[in-house]
């Protein structure tokens, strides 16, 4: 019997800023674009924020209406990854099967445990010394998949955790909204709205041969996942040949800023997953899908392979520059890297390019002398 761990922090962008920031403490705090140029959107809020219908996403507009009086911070992306390292040096020590779902969240396989009593323990634990380490709070779900505990880890959010056995998955998903499952993104709920299915309970009811034939394959994962069908194989990447992550935007778009911000969440999460398992890349394709469908790629290889967050955004927006200049608005975007060397084996290679000496050198200044494009 599988039983799997899902970790996620609560807010976490305003969290650690509000850790930073003891004077922000009880007031609603918005990460996101500057509100005085109106353009751009909210990365997230704290739970105060959300209380005014601010969330992730929002035009940053939208959110200084709803909430004039909050704190309005930009994002540091740089102080995000740094304490996202240590929180998955954490993680890591709860199992050995582990994967990275994003910046703020892991799976861990901790089937080993036994049974969900020891592992609603080891998940009391894990927030414990979550909060201990870092003075940040998460949330946790535990489940016989990964599916299940994600939703779980959502379910009593902030600080909150939810056990949810094998036997109870089905009538624990049924009242919950269509979008809370993975794999339903804004246009998959509003199709499925169209078809009056709203909560999860109406997919598990739906005839799964009838939803193949509107949403093909997906259609069969729909009313599986409904059931709370999952997968319980997390991890054990081998021979990645290439990391990569695309997003379609809600409504397409020109608006530069609000893309060169999703490619920046991109990047992170792309040099988040590389580090999780210690790969290096070189070369950075972006893929752009304008409004008509067409698809355009371009890539770029840096002499050296890097894991470095900085340099790959600086490739990322030179990359995409050309693309603004069309007259079409920009529907998916999307960032993959390949060339991927493990970071030991990166260094041996730079080391014997380099004199001795210099191969004495920390990783960190390794990492500063990848080549840099303008
Ligand atoms: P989430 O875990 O989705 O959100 P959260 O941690 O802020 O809030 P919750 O308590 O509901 O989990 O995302 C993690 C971080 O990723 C978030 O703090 C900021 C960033 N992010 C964006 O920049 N843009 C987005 O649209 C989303 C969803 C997240
Ligand atoms: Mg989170």
């Amino acid at each position: 019997m599988a039983i799997i761990l899902h970790v996620d922090m609560d807010c976490f962008f305003a969290a650690v800023e509000e850790r930073e920031n003891p004077e922000y403490a009880g007031k609603s705090l918005i990460i996101g674009a500057d509100p005085a140029f109106s353009r751009g959107v909210v990365s997230t809020c704290n739970y105060p924020a959300r209380t005014f219908g601010v969330h992730s996403a929002m035009p940053i507009s939208k959110a200084y209406r709803l909430c004039p009086d909050g704190i309005y911070v930009r994002p540091r992306f740089e102080l995000y990854s740094k304490v996202s390292r240590k929180l998955k040096m954490i993680f890591k020590t709860y199992a050995s099967v582990y994967e990275s779902g994003g910046i703020d969240e892991a799976y861990l396989d901790i089937s080993y445990v036994g049974d969900y009593e020891r592992a609603l323990d080891v998940a009391r634990r894990l927030q414990k010394h979550v909060f201990e380490a870092e003075k940040l709070t998460c949330s946790v779900g535990v489940g016989p998949n990964t599916l299940v505990a994600k939703v779980a880890s959502d379910f009593q959010k902030p600080n909150g955790i939810t056990v949810v056995r094998e036997e109870d998955a089905a009538a624990f998903l049924a009242p919950l909204p269509v979008r809370k499952l993975l794999g339903v993104g804004p246009r998959t709920e509003e199709k499925l709205n169209e078809l009056g299915i709203t909560t999860v309970g109406q997919l598990q009811t739906s005839d799964s041969r009838a939803l193949s034939s509107i949403f093909g394959k997906h259609g069969r994962y729909l009313h599986a996942a409904a059931c709370g069908i999952g997968s319980t194989h997390i991890g054990g990447h081998h021979d990645v040949k290439s990391i990569g992550a695309q997003r379609t935007f809600f409504s397409d778009t020109r608006d530069t800023e609000k893309i060169l911000s999703l490619m920046g969440k991109l990047c992170a999460e792309l040099v988040e997953q590389a580090r999780d398992q210690s790969l290096c890349f070189k070369t950075v394709t972006i893929v752009v899908r304008y409004e008509d469908f067409a698809t355009f790629n371009k890539s770029f290889t840096l002499k050296f392979a890097t894991d470095d967050e900085g340099v790959l955004f600086r490739v990322v927006r030179k990359l995409s520059i050309p693309f603004f200049q069309d007259s079409r608005k920009i529907r998916l975007i999307g960032v993959r890297v390949t060339q991927l060397y493990k970071m030991e084996e990166e260094q041996e290679r730079l080391g014997n390019w380099m004199s001795n000496d210099m191969s004495e050198m920390s990783n960190r200044k390794l990492r500063a002398l990848a080549p840099r494009i303008r």
